[in-house]
C-alpha cells in the first residue's frame, strides 16, 4: 500500500546534528514543565534534567553500528520539512510505565525485557484466529519507513522515522467477521521482566481502536526506528504507531490482539475516565481537565508550538464526521 499523507515529513531532511544545542538546558526546561503534569504520567518531574546524557553519535552512525533484523524499504514517498527528533532523545525520553514512571527509566531498565522468542496471539471476532511469531512477521511484511509526529497528552512531541508496516493489511489476514466493531491490544505483563508493572495503572496495559480507525492507512505497526531494531524502551519488538492520537494509544510490546463487538477497556481510560477518553484524538480545542492542549513542546526546541487538530493529519477527519469531538475526547 502506498500512503501519501497530506502533511508528511521528508526522510531526506533528517538533520539531527543541528538539533543538538544545549541539551542540559533543554532537558532542565522539560523537567520544570513536567511539574504541573506529574499525575498525567510524568512521574518524577526533573528526572530528565538529572540524567547525565552522553553526547551521541549521529543517528545514521548509530544505526549502521547496531545493525537491524530487517532491510528497510526506503522508497516510501513522503514530502515535508520537519526534522526528526535526535535518536538519543527518542530513545531516552520515554513513557513505558512497566519500567518506571521517570522519563529516563525505560532506557535504563527495559533491558530486562526479552523480545525473542515472541509471538502475538490474534483472536476474537474473526474467522482466522492465529498466533504469529515475530520473525515470521518480518518475512510477511517488508518494512517501510514512516516519519510521523508523535504528540503525548502531557504536552511534548517528537518526530520519529519509524520502520514497520500498515496495521490494516496485517489485521485483514485474520479475517475479522461482521461483529468485529473494535480491536483491542494488550502489552506483555510479566512482573519478572517488568519490575514496575503492577503499580500506578490497571494491568496489563491495554488499548483499543474502532475497526475503521485500525484500517486507516495511517495506522501503523512499528518494529524499528531510525533504520534499526526498536529499542526495548520504545516498545520492542512490536508496537502501535497512531500519529493522529495522543501517545498513550500507541501501545508497546504487543502480545495480544482481539476483535470485539463492544468497545474494549483501555488502560488510561480505566485509570482516569474524565481525563483520558477512548478516542484520544489530538485536539487543541479540547483541553485536558488540568491543562491546555493548545500548544506543545517539541523535544529539542525551546519554544512551544501550536498543537494541530489530529496532530496535523487531516486525512483522518472523515472517520469522525458527525462525532462531537468534545463529548468523544
Ligand atoms: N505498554 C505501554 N505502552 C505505552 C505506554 C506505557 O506506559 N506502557 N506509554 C504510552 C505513552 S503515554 C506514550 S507518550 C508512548 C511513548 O512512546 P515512546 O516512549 O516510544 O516515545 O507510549 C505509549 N505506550
Ligand atoms: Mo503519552
Amino acid at each position: 500500500m502506498r500512503v501519501r499523507p497530506q502533511h508528511p515529513i521528508q526522510p531526506s531532511e533528517i538533520t539531527p546534528e543541528g538539533v543538538y544545542r544545549d541539551r542540559r538546558r533543554f532537558l532542565a526546561q522539560l523537567g520544570m514543565t513536567a511539574i504541573g503534569l506529574a499525575t498525567a504520567g510524568c512521574g518524577k518531574a526533573g528526572d530528565a534534567a538529572k540524567a547525565a546524557l552522553p553526547a551521541a553519535a549521529s543517528p545514521a552512525d548509530q544505526a549502521a553500528a547496531a545493525g537491524a533484523d530487517f532491510k528497510l524499504d526506503r522508497k516510501t514517498d513522503m514530502a515535508g520539512k520537519e526534522a526528526p527528533t535526535p535518536y538519543q532523545d527518542v530513545t531516552h525520553y520515554n513513557n513505558y510505565y512497566e519500567f518506571g514512571t521517570g522519563k529516563d527509566e525505560p532506557a535504563q531498565y527495559a533491558n530486562t525485557l526479552k523480545t525473542r522468542p515472541w509471538s502475538v496471539a490474534v483472536g476474537g471476532e474473526c474467522d482466522a484466529p492465529g498466533q504469529v511469531g515475530i520473525d515470521d512477521l518480518l518475512k510477511l511484511f517488508p518494512l517501510e519507513e514512516r516519519v510521523y509526529r508523535h504528540r503525548c497528552v502531557e504536552g511534548w512531541s517528537i518526530v520519529v522515522p519509524w520502520d514497520g508496516f500498515a496495521l490494516g493489511p496485517f489485521l485483514a489476514r485474520f479475517k475479522p467477521n461482521s461483529r468485529a466493531k473494535y480491536v483491542s491490544f494488550s502489552t506483555l505483563y510479566d512482573a519478572k521482566q517488568m519490575p514496575q508493572a503492577g503499580r500506578v495503572l490497571p494491568w496489563p496495559y491495554r488499548e483499543g481502536l474502532r475497526i475503521d480507525e485500525a484500517m486507516h492507512p495511517l495506522a501503523f505497526l512499528s518494529m524499528g526506528l531510525y533504520g534499526r531494531n526498536l529499542p526495548n524502551q520504545n516498545g520492542a519488538p512490536l508496537r502501535l504507531t497512531l500519529p493522529w492520537k495522543y501517545g498513550f494509544k500507541s501501545i508497546k510490546s504487543i502480545v495480544g490482539i482481539e476483535f470485539t463487538e463492544q468497545a474494549p477497556q483501555t488502560t488510561w481510560n480505566l485509570s482516569a475516565p474524565d481525563e483520558y477518553g477512548f478516542y484520544a484524538n489530538v485536539n487543541p480545542n479540547v483541553d485536558h481537565p488540568r491543562w491546555s492542549q493548545k500548544t506543545e513542546r517539541r523535544l529539542g526546541e525551546l519554544f512551544k508550538r501550536p498543537t494541530l487538530l489530529f496532530n496535523g493529519y487531516p486525512e483522518v477527519a472523515s472517520l469522525y464526521s458527525g462525532l462531537d469531538l468534545r463529548a468523544f475526547y
